[in-house]
């Protein structure tokens, strides 16, 4: 079994004007379907690791005794699971945080801006490419970042919200000003599928 490029649930100018077509269709098209690509190849040297869910084998980053393959594992493989799970969380249509999992951000954060202004400030200090998350960790919620395709999977946390922060990913449209795609992004939540996986995370 090799990994494939997921179909996205909506078309690459669904989130317009927040993020905009073209960035949409490089970012899925060329960026993740490479990601897809090096994973295979490399996962052709490691045939045990071939059937591994792409968060499973990220868990498995310290079997691979080969040092080159290792990283080629973390970064594509890093790529796949994290592209793989931010479009999930992104919706065309504007929705309002599900009531439930408001009040635990409420209990957790104080507020909502409150947790949005924290999820923002881990997203725009991130130094360079990487990803701001909302993770649950022993039930609790979390906002942490990580560089590159370094990914919360490996540390076994469970992931409910990203954003990617790479600048392929806001570029084309806001060129520097990080800042302002982070606003933008809370246009296109999925905040159903949050919730959703928030209450998968507690379950396990
Ligand atoms: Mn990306």
């Amino acid at each position: 079994m090799s990994h494939t490029l997921p179909k996205l649930d909506f078309a690459y100018d669904a989130l317009e004007p927040h993020i905009d077509a073209q960035t949409m269709e490089i970012h899925h098209s060329k960026h993740h379907q490479g990601y897809v690509n090096k994973l295979n190849a490399a996962l052709e040297s490691l045939p045990d690791m071939q059937e591994l869910p792409v968060e499973v084998l990220m868990q498995s980053l310290k079997k691979i005794r080969d040092s080159k393959l290792r990283v080629a594992v973390q970064n594509n493989g890093g790529g796949v699971a994290n592209h793989n799970f931010f479009w999930q969380i992104l919706s065309p249509e504007k929705q309002e945080m599900d009531k439930d999992f408001q009040a635990v951000i409420e209990a957790q954060f104080g507020s909502v801006e409150e947790f949005k202004a924290e999820f923002a400030a881990a997203a725009a200090t991130r130094f360079g490419s990487g990803w701001a998350w909302l993770v649950v960790r022993h039930g609790k919620l979390e906002i942490v970042s990580t560089p590159n395709q370094f990914n919360p999977w490996t540390d076994k946390l469970k992931p409910v919200l990203t954003i990617d922060v790479w600048e392929h990913a806001y570029y084309l449209n806001y060129q520097n000003r990080r800042p302002d795609y982070i606003k933008a992004f809370w246009n296109v939540v999925n905040w159903s599928k949050v919730a959703e996986l928030y209450e998968l995370a507690l379950e396990d």
